[in-house]
């Protein structure tokens, strides 16, 4: 079966990787419509050899036959236009983070929770970006020996924080001011993404915290995150700390890693060989190296994660959300 797709936000940057992944998974399309704002409508874009035309974005959108609608706007536009969307019998995949706490929005990870999709109610969430790469090996982690507590530190991309991000490096290498960022990302590490909280945190770390609860659905998960912006272009890295009720012999976490579905282990210290964000642009899965005991604790583990916050962080898995569609009949 084929579906009718659209594409909100189809000259972001996740918009256009929404376009690259769909060609490159030959997702099933019989019509696509490229929707944005204003200022690009009349523009084209091609896909599969063919150029489409962008469409102005409005109310009136979604009165086409549409199956499935990718969201990736921001989230006052998923907030605005979901809705509407939802209402004419479209399916939304968002990737903003507007619907990712609401009760009646699946928060999903093809390779953690994909039956979730079922639960659906016209819109499906893609979660934030590092607890994407997170929760795939977390999850194969937690049916084995049972977590009690994560500690996350990242490494994030100025990717994620759109064109804007990669010009404030970009432009602090040649010595200019930033624009973006409250102090320059060049030579620099910014232990702030997104806005403050009153609790002190980040909205990013509460975001980490939050949505690897309600995937994992375990709301007994004792989780805390420091979230930090680093002069690299593409790709997340995260020290992932995880306390496990079991036992566990170290082996039978990197036996765990590697048979699960979207993992590469990377791990051969003495060749000098671990995962880096500049060797996993533009792949697909999650990569994992230093995987070590924490000897500070009785059963915990150490273990570097990075993938490509564009692709698995964002559009990959909006896409693989829209494939499951699919393969479950449900459009
Ligand atoms: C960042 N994680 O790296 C953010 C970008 O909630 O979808 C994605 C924000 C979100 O800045």
């Amino acid at each position: 079966k084929k579906a009718n797709i659209a594409i909100v936000g189809a000259t972001g940057m996740v918009g256009r990787t929404f376009l690259k992944v769909l060609e490159e998974r030959d997702f099933p399309i019989e019509n696509l419509y490229l929707l944005a704002s204003k200022k690009s409508a009349g523009n084209t874009i091609s896909f599969k050899g063919k150029d489409y035309i962008i469409e102005e974005l409005n109310e009136n959108s979604f009165d086409k036959d549409i199956d499935i609608a990718l969201f990736s706007a921001g989230g006052d536009i998923s907030k605005k236009y979901a809705p509407i969307a939802k209402e004419k019998g479209v399916i939304v995949v968002d990737n903003s983070s507007a619907w990712r706490m609401d009760k009646d929005v699946p928060l999903v990870v093809p390779e953690v929770n994909p039956e979730y999709v079922k639960k659906h109610n016209g819109i499906i969430s893609n979660p934030n970006c590092s607890t994407i790469q997170a929760v795939v090996p977390l999850k194969a982690l937690h049916d084995k020996f049972k977590i009690k507590r994560i500690v996350y530190s990242t490494y994030q991309a100025v990717s994620g924080s759109g064109v804007r991000g990669i010009k404030d490096l970009e432009e602090g290498v040649k010595g200019n001011e930033n624009k973006l960022y409250p102090h320059p990302i060049a030579y620099n590490c910014l232990p702030h993404i997104d806005v403050f909280m009153d609790n002190g945190y980040t909205k990013e770390e509460m975001k980490m915290i939050d949505e690897t609860k309600k995937i994992l659905n375990d709301y007994d998960l004792k989780i805390t995150a420091t979230t930090v912006r680093v002069p690299v272009l593409y790709g997340h890295s995260e020290s992932v700390n995880v306390e496990f009720e079991k036992e566990f012999e170290l082996e039978e976490i990197f036996t765990t890693l590697k048979n699960t579905q979207g993992v590469v282990v990377i791990d051969n210290p003495k060749e000098n060989e671990y995962p880096l964000a500049v060797n996993i642009e533009g792949k697909d899965e999650v990569y994992i190296g230093r995987i070590r005991r924490d000897f500070s604790v009785n059963n915990g583990i150490n273990m570097w994660v990075v993938a490509d916050n564009i692709r698995k962080g964002a559009a990959t898995n909006t896409v693989q959300i829209a494939e499951l569609l699919l393969k479950y009949n449900l459009v």
